[in-house]
């Protein structure tokens, strides 16, 4: 006791401190992720369009990350970013076409040797089968949006409902599954909201007649930047498809003339159909039915074309939404009947961002800040204090060190991220100053270049090369936009060297660079893509 007596004081102090109380139960593990869900459509990050008030609770009630970026902004290699805890080019997923190495060491993995029990229910996207968990329920691929098949250990499992509610209703069972005091993570997957944005029953419809404003930079013409903005494939005007994203019914786009980007666009709507329920289907025609009438006697051209597909965008995308954001809601007020709220980190993010119109465009993978840029927020009331919010530069290739962290498990010295608790400490003096970024998968869907750069809290560097030999320098304060291209700006030639300077010094720590990046390409080009 003699020797005691003064830590046990410390540690009071420490605690009284924090205003928290001791807790000797490590903590539960809630990690939810949605699909392409853009910071855009979060009322926390002040959207304007959308009211999210249950993503808003978490960022309340604990921290609210303002400079969330990803490393490689697409799914697979998102959610192999954040197992692993290393960028792709070290864990091996570089693009959506590749298979996770389930070998590999993962958070996962770690807690359940540690007296966790794990599960991840939901959208999955990893080629291999889930490793590490206890239990498992994912979606085949993409999965679909009405009445999904799940694929489980034991087999296939089929739903009925749609797949928010059914993903939720199977997290919460999950939990409800385990022994009181019995720890658990869980990675709790939403396929919302995903193209093709197929909305609950409950919300077809919900958006038409709400206020969505028109992105300033929807008419981009993308002056002032490189070949990479101009020939991606992503967008709204020429490669979003009328029945497969707008739900005009392939009959009556093709009576109008119209033809589509990609051939399948009519048959993948179809498809989709084919999944909903008699009742499902008379709820869909009762919204889309006069749509589509309408559009067929008064059918919009050139820029208002553009603008009504985007509204047509917007309404779908904002009913998958909500739903997620419906089900969180419905998560957290079952942690707090069951008292767990207290001593569980729930942390909810996207695999991505995404383009909601901003440059004309849908989808992702670009560094630009749309999609390089990622929605977090966590909340674990015994540890992180409430009403925070952070300008860090953090990244997904955090979240597997944050959450070893946070149950006290040591995080393997390879893995490449850091541990976001300090920040919800206030202990930010020695955190990084800039964040790195490598995308490859091109040529593809929506022929997004091959590209790598830094971001600094200001600036941003970017190079595409491939097919191309293009740089691109944005002054973020300047140009939040990102609408000019500075690289050639003599004024800025200093702040360009030391950008460079950085990147290097990034792709040394990360083990990463043009030789690396050069034997990925010629490995992609023997392959299919
Ligand atoms: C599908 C979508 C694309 C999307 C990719 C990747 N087309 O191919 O628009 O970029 O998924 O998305 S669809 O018409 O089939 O919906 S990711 O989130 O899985 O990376
Ligand atoms: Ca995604």
């Amino acid at each position: 006791m003699r020797f005691l007596g003064p830590l046990v004081l410390l540690g009071a102090l420490v605690l009284a401190g924090c205003g928290k109380q001791e807790k000797s139960t490590p903590p539960n593990i809630i990690f939810i992720m949605s699909d392409d869900h853009a910071y855009q459509a979060i009322s926390a990050y002040g959207s304007t369009f959308i009211e999210t008030p249950h993503i808003d609770r978490i960022a309340g009630e604990g921290v609210r990350f303002d400079r969330a970026f990803v490393t490689n902004s697409i799914c697979g290699p998102s959610r192999a970013v954040i197992l692993t805890g290393k960028f792709s080019h070290v864990n091996g997923f570089l693009n959506n076409h590749s298979r996770f190495d389930a070998s590999q060491m993962t958070f996962p993995k770690l807690l359940r040797k540690n007296g966790y029990k794990t599960a991840v229910v939901g959208k999955w996207h990893l080629g291999s089968d889930p490793t590490g968990f206890d239990f498992w329920r994912i979606l085949y691929g993409q999965g679909v949006y009405y009445n999904p098949d799940f694929k489980s250990p034991q087999g296939t499992v089929k739903t009925t409902g749609y797949v928010s509610d059914v993903i939720t209703d199977m997290a919460i069972d999950w939990i409800d599954s385990l022994k009181q005091g019995q720890p658990f993570m869980l990675m709790y997957h939403h396929k919302a909201s995903h193209r093709e944005w197929s909305p609950p029953p409950r919300y077809l419809g919900y958006y038409i007649d709400k206020a969505i404003p028109e992105p300033a930079t929807l008419f981009d013409d993308y002056a002032n930047r490189g070949r990479a903005a101009k020939e991606a494939e992503m967008r709204i005007r020429e490669h979003m498809g009328l029945p497969i994203d707008n739900k005009i019914r392939p009959a009556i786009a093709e009576s109008l003339g119209f033809s589509y980007h990609e051939p399948w666009f009519g048959k993948s709507y179809l498809e989709n159909m084919s999944h909903l329920n008699a009742e499902e289907k008379a709820a869909w025609e009762k919204v889309y039915g006069p749509i589509n009438e309408e559009f067929r006697q008064n059918t919009p051209a050139g820029d208002d074309l553009v603008r009504w597909k985007y509204r047509r965008y917007m309404e779908d995308y904002l009913a998958t939404t909500k739903s997620i954001d419906d089900n969180i809601g419905r998560l957290l007020a079952y942690l707090d009947e069951k008292g767990l709220s207290e001593n569980t980190l729930v942390i909810y993010t996207s695999d991505q961002g995404f383009f909601l119109g901003e440059h004309g465009w849908f989808d992702k993978r670009f560094m630009y800040e749309e999609s390089f840029r990622t929605p977090l927020v966590m909340r674990w009331p015994a540890r992180i204090g409430a009403g925070q919010t952070s300008a860090d530069l953090v990244q997904n290739l955090d979240i597997a060190q944050t959450i070893l962290d946070a149950a006290g498990v040591a995080a393997p010295p390879e893995m490449q991220g850091r541990s976001l608790l300090p920040l919800t400490r206030g202990e930010r003096e020695q955190w990084r100053d800039a964040v790195y970024y490598h995308y490859y998968q091109f040529p593809s869907i929506h022929m997004v270049k091959r590209h790598y750069g830094v971001r600094t809290e200001r600036y941003k560097l970017i190079h595409f090369y491939y097919d191309i030999d293009e740089w691109e320098l944005y002054d973020l304060e300047k140009d939040p936009q990102e609408m000019n291209n500075v690289y050639e700006d003599p004024a800025y030639g200093e702040i360009r060297e030391q950008l460079m300077e950085k990147l290097h010094e990034l792709q040394a720590q990360y083990q990463d660079g043009d030789s690396l990046a050069t034997a990925i390409l010629e490995r992609d080009l023997g392959k299919e893509d």
